[in-house]
């Protein structure tokens, strides 16, 4: 009672805009940042109640990724590093639409009552924060710091400034019991990176290769890479777009989501770069494509996007485990995990290369748990997010074979591999998709195999493609199936888009209600640019 007191008195500086019915979406709250406090303080009790069920330590991340500067939002990390758990978005919901305080704290005995959660156990909650450059950051950190002391006894510990993997990777490694501190993980990346640099094959290092420039989107990306940069030898980047004074604003024609969409330089890009290794982050740092300027007057890009850098890692991976299984005949279950945004060109091309491919609805947290499934499980969205997943029992048969080779057939090819798998599970964020180790890992295997960039684009051709948007009034009328590739509601809509699709060559088209916009969205593929534009107006007058 001495509880709910304290959650009556400070929910009642926070209360709720009127009007605003938000929902905790693929990636969390997101929302004008004007109207987020009342939110953001409700997701601390949340974060907090969560690490009381759990006990364990919690993540809360205050950022809006790609979307525009004066938005913000607010995710939470689960203890393994992860997204919060499904079964607790409806509970995410109820409390940051609750219309006032008497409520708020109903809903919350309610829901401790039903969860088992003692506020008067042993463990005490702790939650870490952290945000990412915008400048309501400050303040909404402030409203989360509130929601979580609002729990008796719950701490919240400031991490700073960060992108969101470093956020996630710093939960999961405080749970493991390690040391996870920023400088830990910039010192895992670099030494996982120096090793990988270490075991590309002799022939290789010879060739010097250009320096690699970085679009940081102006956000805290930039800014960590350039404190990475200078621990790397071997690779040389060059930052633009830092968010520097001067340089510009966070995600404004800069930035993964700005040059994956439009497909044109980013901002601080042009014509001096022609033909050079550039890529790009975004606003949060989870996100990456790579990129080469196109000769000409229209800006125009060769974008190298999620689903190829997914066909790099896979192919590196794959090349390791041939050599493995060679050797002892040990199969590892490699899968491949992609949406239906992923190129259809891409999905050709990895089963081609006979690599096990499936899809899964959008959202991290679905990828995720599917690559999960896997020994070593690799997922991408083709707008840059994603990672490889090593299974802990595939981690520990490495360890095992690791030492076994060591003193049977040290400096054999063998044992290369298992040390460069052991190499890439570091350098790679095991809890979500992080385009600081993404890069270092690009550009370890384009040293490994000599690509430039123009060569590794050249691995397939992507079909033209086409994303719009529809806006709507309710988005959760349209309802999805089979990895939202097929409408079930509203009915007979399915079928117009069918009868669209049959009149092209290589037609697939298919759409969604987002998870972050209140919008329809609508994908197209054909096998020319005019026909996937086409395609994509025709079906979206279908959702109108
Ligand atoms: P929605 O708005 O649900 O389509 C977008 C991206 C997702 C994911 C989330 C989170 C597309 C088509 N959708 O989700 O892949 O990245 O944002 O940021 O790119
Ligand atoms: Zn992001």
């Amino acid at each position: 009672e001495h509880q709910a007191g304290i959650l009556l008195e400070c929910a009642s500086k926070y209360p709720i805009p009127k009007g605003v019915k938000i929902s905790y979406g693929t990636a969390g709250f997101r929302a004008d940042a004007s109207i987020l406090s009342s939110t953001v303080f409700r997701v601390g009790i949340l974060a907090a109640l969560r690490s009381l069920k759990t006990k364990s330590v919690i993540g809360l991340m205050i950022t809006a990724s790609h979307n525009q500067i004066s938005d913000n939002g607010v995710k939470i990390a689960d203890p393994s590093g992860g997204m919060l758990t499904q079964e607790w978005e409806p509970f995410a919901d109820l409390l940051a639409n609750a219309p006032d305080p008497q409520n708020l704290v109903k809903l919350i005995s309610e829901f401790a009552k039903k969860e088992n959660i003692s506020f008067t156990g042993v463990y005490s909650a702790e939650v870490l924060l952290g945000r990412d450059t915008r400048p309501s950051g400050e303040s909404l950190l402030e409203a989360a710091r509130q929601g979580i002391t609002s729990v008796v006894g719950a701490l919240a510990t400031g991490m700073g400034i960060l992108t969101t993997p470093q956020l996630h990777w710093m939960v999961r490694y405080r749970n493991k019991g390690k040391s996870s501190l920023e400088s830990d993980y910039f010192k895992q990346i670099s030494n996982s990176f120096r090793c990988l640099m270490d075991y590309i094959p002799r022939e290789m290092i010879a060739s010097e290769m250009d320096e690699l420039i970085v679009d940081g989107a102006n956000g805290v990306g930039g800014e960590k890479l350039e404190v990475v940069k200078k621990t790397l030898s071997g690779l040389v980047i060059q930052v633009r777009n830092s968010g520097k004074e001067g340089e510009g604003v966070l995600n404004q024609g800069v930035g993964a989501d700005f040059v994956q969409k439009e497909k044109i330089v980013p901002s601080g890009f042009g014509q001096i770069d022609v033909g050079k290794r550039c890529a790009s982050l975004d606003g949060d740092a989870d996100r990456l494509v790579y990129f080469h300027v196109l000769l000409g007057s229209n800006n125009k890009i060769e974008l190298v996007d999620g689903d190829k850098i997914l066909s790099l890692f896979a192919l590196y991976i794959k090349q390791q485990l041939i050599i493995l299984n060679k050797e002892d005949g040990h199969h590892v279950h490699l899968g491949i995990v992609q949406t239906a945004y992923a190129n259809g060109a891409s999905t050709d091309y990895l089963k081609k290369m006979g690599l096990e491919v499936v899809l899964t609805p959008t959202g991290v947290k679905y990828l995720h748990e599917k690559a999960y499934e896997y020994d070593i499980g690799i997922y991408f969205e083709a707008n840059g997010h994603g990672t490889i997943l090593f299974s802990a029992s595939f981690l520990s048969w490495l360890e095992t074979r690791n030492k076994e080779l060591a003193s049977t057939s040290e400096g054999s090819e063998q044992q290369l591999s298992v040390k460069r798998l052991l190499a890439v599970s570091e350098l790679i964020n095991q809890a979500v998709g992080d385009a600081l180790s993404g890069v270092l890992l690009v550009e370890v295997i384009l040293r490994h195999t000599g690509w430039s960039i123009q060569r590794w684009s050249e691995l397939y051709q992507d079909l033209p493609s086409r994303q719009l948007k529809v806006k709507v009034v309710d988005r959760t009328a349209v309802i999805t199936t089979n990895a939202e590739t097929e409408v079930v509601k509203p009915a007979g809509l399915q079928e117009a888009i069918n009868c669209e699709v049959a009149k092209y060559t290589m037609g697939r088209s298919f759409i969604r209600p987002s998870g972050t916009e209140d919008v329809i969205r609508v994908y197209a593929e054909a096998s020319t640019q005019e026909e996937a534009d086409h395609l994509a107006k025709s079906v979206a007058q279908h959702v109108d």
